[in-house]
């Protein structure tokens, strides 16, 4: 690690109060000239940094970027987000969250990328990941519930950034069954869920998400333009993309040990609140079939609740069926 990264950490392990120079220029073994100028470099980058004098430094604010610090920076979680691998271009988070998770990642490990230039969806479908505007992370989660709980995930996730996205965004998100997050039926986020498992018992799950954040309209390929959004868009202002990472963390961390004490019932409550055209009717396909049907809500499983045009109830749970527009 360089010396500059101990020195951020270092400062920013105090939130309140002052490391003094004397105390940074023994950890990191360099002079006390020198710490000043490492200061000085970081306020080249964008750190404001306090210098208060017999007190020491601080950071007051970190630049405006997402890094593993800036994220990190005031985080309070117990295990979400401790290990965090920041990059600024891969092909997908998924795919370096999987081979961490291979190479023995903890229990919420997370990938994070400013840019993917193969993001993907469901079913080999693409995830456009424009760098900068959005946030593209994979968490590594190693539960202890037996594998066929694992879609419940994918929605508990999806109620995490729907709460964070009317909370601390002000908008309306409303949950596309099973894995995307519109507002006024234009996808504003989409979540992949990844499973690593034996019969009874997972190995590690793979939680993608993937945010639209800052993105103006004209960010989106031509082919998208009409069903996504942003949630600049959707509020008219731009977004603090750590500070957003951080609440988004800090929210799951939360909801997940809910579940894990109280079982799914909390989520689907929550799920139901926002799920999207609860009671409507609307076109289902499946790989067998195309047919209209009303949709329920949400079984106690997570499965999807329709009852069909002959007004029998029908349970869907492949993650295979679409529905509505896409
Ligand atoms: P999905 O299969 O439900 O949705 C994919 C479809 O959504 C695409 O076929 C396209 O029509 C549309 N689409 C593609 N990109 C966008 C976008 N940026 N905004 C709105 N609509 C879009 C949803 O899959 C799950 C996506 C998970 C993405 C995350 S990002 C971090 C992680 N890494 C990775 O490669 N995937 C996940």
């Amino acid at each position: 690690e360089s010396t500059r990264g101990k020195l951020i950490e270092l400062l920013s392990q105090v939130e309140e109060g002052y490391v003094s120079g004397q105390r940074l220029s023994e950890d990191l073994h360099i002079s006390r000239p020198a710490v000043w100028k490492h200061m000085k470099e970081l306020e080249k980058d964008g750190y404001e940094i306090e210098a208060a004098p017999r007190k020491g430094y601080r950071i007051v604010s970190f630049p405006n970027k997402v890094s593993e610090n800036t994220i990190q920076w005031g985080m309070n979680t117990n295990w979400l987000g401790q290990r965090l691998i920041h990059k600024s271009t891969v092909t997908s988070t998924q795919i370096l969250a999987h081979q961490a998770a291979q190479e023995g990642a903890p229990h919420g490990t997370i990938v994070i990328a400013d840019e993917q230039t193969k993001g993907r969806g469901r079913l080999n479908r693409s995830w456009h990941s424009h760098k900068g505007e959005g946030i593209w992370m994979s968490i590594v989660l190693r539960p202890t519930f037996e594998p066929y709980k694992s879609p419940q995930i994918t929605l508990l996730a999806a109620t995490v950034l729907a709460e964070v996205f009317k909370g601390y965004c002000d908008i309306k998100p409303q949950i596309k069954w099973p894995n995307d997050i519109l507002t006024d039926g234009k996808k504003l986020a989409g979540i992949l869920t990844e499973l690593q498992a034996e019969q009874d018992q997972i190995n590690y799950i793979i939680l993608g998400m993937g945010i639209n954040v800052n993105h103006p309209i004209e960010t989106f390929p031509e082919e998208i333009r009409d069903k996504a959004s942003s949630l600049k868009i959707e509020s008219g202002e731009s977004w603090e993309l750590a500070s957003l990472i951080r609440e988004i963390i800090q929210t799951f961390e939360k909801r997940y040990e809910e579940f894990m004490e109280d079982g799914f019932s909390k989520v689907k409550l929550r799920w139901e609140a926002f799920g999207y055209r609860i009671g409507e009717i609307v076109p289902i396909q499946t790989y067998q079939s195309s047919w209209n049907g009303r949709i329920m809500g949400i079984e106690s499983d997570g499965a999807l609740r329709v009852v069909d045009e002959e007004g029998k109830e029908q349970t869907l749970y492949s993650a295979e069926i679409q529905w509505g527009k896409d």
